[in-house]
């Protein structure tokens, strides 16, 4: 591609910079950090970055991740630990390769792994698996969620109880393949000048294992309420989706892809419309940007990734977090990953 950075720009890059916070775990590479708060702990949902020796492309194929590990920790800069594997691709009885950006969700006991893979014949679906255990080990459902396609799941529980799970990405997380609403092998997309592809958004099943709705389009909208347009790279979804409340507003925050920005937009419904605000996380070291946001013990904390561990190759990257702030008006001050 001519977006991807070149390797050696990025690991001379690596070198050059002063980062603001440091990776949570340096034994392995960990990316795509979704935190939630259980039981008054925090327990991070990474990726699991390895060297899988595969070329990059366009596609993500370098992305060849094969488990999952949870990460916990009792305080913000206080001891992590790494509760080892979680979930092992060879235990995922539907998939073919690539474990991505997964989530987790609490409900009656059971904690739920959310996870993308692509199936045997390389489409991406969306699977859950099952513990006891906030750290695991999962169970993985036999079949991906029915109707699930695509990838990066985010599982957001509304103030009455009901989860919802926000998904999608575009290039090779395959979001433009579904557009007829089924699978379409080419890669189209809308031309610049109309409406960018839209993450999907669905209500949860109350056994919390599937939709109990068709996945339905989450409009991000510009200051004049119209939807932000395939053209805007600055400012459209690409993937990474997250959603939290503040001040009785819903947050969606997403990755902007091939331009590199945490962005988010702001609505009053899980459904949306959101109407789209600014930048939350500058480009990180790496192609990749990736985040969540969560509340503990009454500050809010940013979970982000970056390549600095790995001299700045795209595919290896790193769990970090720091403080997230936001302005009167409910805006968030916009982080940079690196201090002068
Ligand atoms: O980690 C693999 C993919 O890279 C994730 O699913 C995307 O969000 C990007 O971070």
């Amino acid at each position: 591609t001519t977006d991807v950075v070149d390797s050696t720009e990025q690991e001379a890059m690596a070198d050059e910079q002063r980062f603001l916070s440091d990776p949570l775990v340096t034994d392995i590479y960990t990316a795509d950090p979704s935190a939630h708060v259980f039981n008054g702990k925090l327990y991070i949902y990474p990726s699991h970055d390895i060297e899988a020796g595969v070329p990059e492309d366009d596609l993500g194929s370098h992305f060849d991740m094969r488990d999952y590990h949870v990460l916990s920790m009792d305080s913000v800069g206080g001891q992590v630990t790494d509760h080892g594997v979680a979930l092992d691709i060879k235990d995922v009885p539907w998939a073919g390769r690539q474990l991505w950006a997964p989530d987790a969700a609490f409900k009656n006991g059971t904690y739920y792994l959310y996870f993308p893979a692509k199936d045997k014949d390389d489409i991406f679906h969306i699977g859950v698996a099952t513990s006891a255990s906030p750290t695991g080990p999962f169970k993985a459902q036999p079949q991906p969620i029915k109707g699930s396609y695509s990838i990066d799941p985010a599982v957001f529980q509304d103030k009455d109880g009901q989860f919802y799970m926000y998904v999608g990405g575009i290039w090779g997380g395959q979001l433009q393949r579904w557009q007829t609403g089924s699978y379409q092998p080419e890669d189209t997309y809308p031309a610049d000048d109309q409406p960018a592809l839209m993450p999907k958004v669905a209500k949860l099943s109350n056994d919390m294992l599937s939709f109990a709705e068709t996945p339905r389009d989450l409009q991000i909208l510009d200051e004049n309420g119209k939807p932000l347009l395939t053209g805007d790279n600055d400012r459209r979804f690409f993937e990474a989706s997250w959603v939290h409340m503040y001040n009785g507003k819903y947050y969606f925050s997403y990755s902007t892809g091939d331009t590199h920005y945490i962005a988010y937009a702001i609505g009053d419904s899980p459904y949306g419309p959101f109407t789209y605000k600014g930048v939350i996380l500058n480009p990180v070291l790496g192609w990749t940007n990736h985040h969540s946001i969560v509340e503990f013990n009454g500050k809010w904390y940013l979970f982000y990734h970056d390549s600095s561990l790995s001299g700045g190759k795209t595919h290896l990257r790193s769990v970090k977090v720091t403080e997230l702030h936001y302005n009167p008006d409910g805006t968030i001050q916009t982080v940079d990953a690196y201090v002068e």
